[in-house]
């Protein structure tokens, strides 16, 4: 064997160790969503054969329900959380309003964002899907957590990650020391480490990662941007390769790994995008920059962004670090208001 191996667990409690004022309780939040997250797995692989099952009468051999992926997805991780003992308070892209512990558990100091299964359009092509978590330290008075808790910059998470449902199944995740990634073995139910301390390359591969269809909707500024990766502007000989899953933490995970820009814009008829600032934006961004890369809205660092809705939303731009000077270069704070963009005749 060329280096150990290493379970999530082992590492979660050795990075534990070295904080010895550390209770114990993020390490058990982290691990119960290593465990919700091979339960959602179990249910992703069987994905094509549900419609099979749902014809014969929409209940599984354990007698449930069966569900819509993303709502199992939604309902595992709460339900593998609820009672740690270590909440105060979820909130989930999928509910609208805060995910309250039941009276009868315990509530602790920590408070889970999560979206539950990114992507789930995809699911039905057998196209990757994930998982994306945010932890915040609890803030506010009293047992229960409350808006308080959750409606926190981006900067103040104590831990972010994501769960790729891939060719593989890996958990990647920061508690601010660095990034790391772990594959899921399904042979022994484990997640093994398999990418410790990742970095996003620098300079990273020439790839740029956007739903182009919404050109037409962009702002001049970041059409010009678009029209430079892809050497249309005269400026550049050597143009970008274009990828793009559709699925944000498949995009983000290959950026991660090749580097690269990724971006969701803003638009004309929506102002800040579609990605969700607690739910996607920031957890990423917490990875991204620990990673050695940077996010942003355009303007400001991701992190630095003081959400006001649960469900808000940003525009969003990440990546390697020369690339994202690009993103400087083009989208300058004031850009022009996206009401100016100029529409093209459909
Ligand atoms: P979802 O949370 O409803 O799944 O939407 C988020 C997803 C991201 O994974 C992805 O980056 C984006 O939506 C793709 O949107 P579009 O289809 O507009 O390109
Ligand atoms: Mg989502």
């Amino acid at each position: 064997m060329e280096r150990s191996v290493v379970t999530i667990e082992r590492h979660i409690l050795e990075a534990e160790r070295q904080f010895p004022e550390a209770t114990g309780a993020l390490s058990n939040i982290l691990y119960d969503l290593a465990l919700a997250a091979k339960l959602i797995t179990r249910e992703v692989r069987r994905a094509g054969l549900v419609d099979i099952i749902g014809k014969t009468g929409a209940v599984n051999v354990h007698g449930d329900q069966v569900k819509k992926l993303d709502e199992y997805a939604d309902e595992v991780i709460f339900r593998a959380l609820d009672h740690c003992g270590h909440l105060c308070v979820m909130a989930s892209e999928e509910s609208e309003g805060l995910l309250h512990i039941p009276g009868e558990f315990r509530t602790g100091n920590y408070c889970l964002l999560y979206d539950p299964l990114d992507g789930s359009s995809n699911i039905d092509a057998n196209i990757s899907v994930g998982t994306i978590f945010s932890i915040h330290r609890k803030v506010s008075a009293g047992p229960a957590g409350t808006l308080e808790d959750c409606l926190q910059p981006g900067s103040r998470q104590v831990a972010a990650g994501y769960v790729l449902y891939g060719s593989s199944t890996m958990l990647v995740y920061t508690t601010g020391n660095g990034v790391h990634g772990f594959t899921l073995d399904p042979s022994i139910g484990e997640f093994i480490l398999s990418h410790p301390w990742m970095r996003i390359p620098s300079p990273g591969q020439r790839i740029f990662s956007a739903n182009e269809g919404n050109f037409v909707n962009w702002s001049s500024r970041q059409q010009n941007l678009l029209n430079h990766l892809k050497g249309l502007d005269g400026v550049s000989q050597n143009p970008f390769s274009a990828r793009y899953v559709g699925s944000m933490v498949a995009d983000v995970h290959r950026t991660l790994l090749y580097g690269g820009l990724f971006m969701y814009p803003g638009e004309k008829q929506n102002p800040k995008g579609k990605l969700r600032l607690l739910y996607e934006a920031s957890p990423m961004a917490m990875l991204i920059e620990q990673a050695g890369g940077r996010a942003t809205d355009g303007e400001r660092p991701i992190l630095d962004v003081q959400p006001t809705d649960l469900h808000e939303k940003t525009p969003l731009f990440l990546g390697s670090l020369e690339y994202m000077d690009l993103v400087d270069r083009f989208l300058p704070p004031s850009d022009e208001s996206l009401e100016a963009v100029p529409m093209s005749a459909s």
